[in-house]
C-alpha cells in the first residue's frame, strides 16, 4: 500500500513504451531480413493484376480492399500520365489505412470520410505499395499509355 498511484502509472507507461520499441525493432529487422514485405512474400509474377478502369471523365479508377493479410488486389495495372483515383473500401482499416507508394511520392491516410487518393503516375514501371509501416506487399504496375 506504499506505492503511490502515479508511480504505478508511470511504471506501466514505461513498460508499454519498452514493449512498443521492442516490437517495432523486430518489425524493422524482419523487413530487412525479408527484403521489405513483412506479411506477404508472394512473388509479383504469380499475382494477377487488376486493371484500373478509365471513365468517361478520363480518370482511371480502382477500388482497393484488404484480405489475406495484404491489400487486395495486390497488383494494380494503370496507364502512365492519366490521373488515377484509388478508393479504399471498408475492408481497409487499422494501419493499412495509411497507404504509401514511396517511389511515386504517394501518401494517403484514409479516413471515415475521405477514402480516395488521386494521383497521376508519371513514370512507367512497377512500384511497391504498403502501409506507412511497410506492411502489406502490393504492386502498382504503370504501363505506357
Ligand atoms: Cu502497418
Amino acid at each position: 500500500m506504499s506505492t503511490a498511484p502515479s508511480y504505478r502509472w508511470w511504471t506501466r507507461v514505461g513498460i508499454l513504451l519498452m514493449a512498443g520499441v521492442t516490437v517495432f525493432s523486430f518489425v524493422r529487422a524482419g523487413q530487412k531480413m525479408w527484403g521489405g514485405g513483412m506479411v506477404s512474400r508472394a512473388a509479383p509474377a504469380s499475382i494477377t493484376a487488376t486493371n484500373a478502369v478509365i471513365g468517361a471523365d478520363g480518370i482511371q479508377r480502382v477500388t482497393l480492399g484488404f484480405g489475406r493479410l495484404n491489400y487486395n488486389p495486390a497488383a494494380i495495372r494503370v496507364r502512365r500520365g492519366i490521373p488515377v483515383a484509388l478508393t479504399a473500401d471498408r475492408t481497409v482499416g487499422g494501419c493499412f489505412s495509411s497507404f504509401v507508394i514511396p517511389e511515386l511520392n504517394v501518401w494517403k491516410q484514409f479516413s471515415e470520410t475521405d477514402r480516395t487518393i488521386t494521383f497521376t503516375p508519371n513514370r512507367s514501371g512497377t512500384f511497391r505499395f504498403t502501409c506507412a509501416m511497410g506492411m502489406g506487399d502490393g504492386r502498382l504496375i504503370v504501363e505506357e499509355s
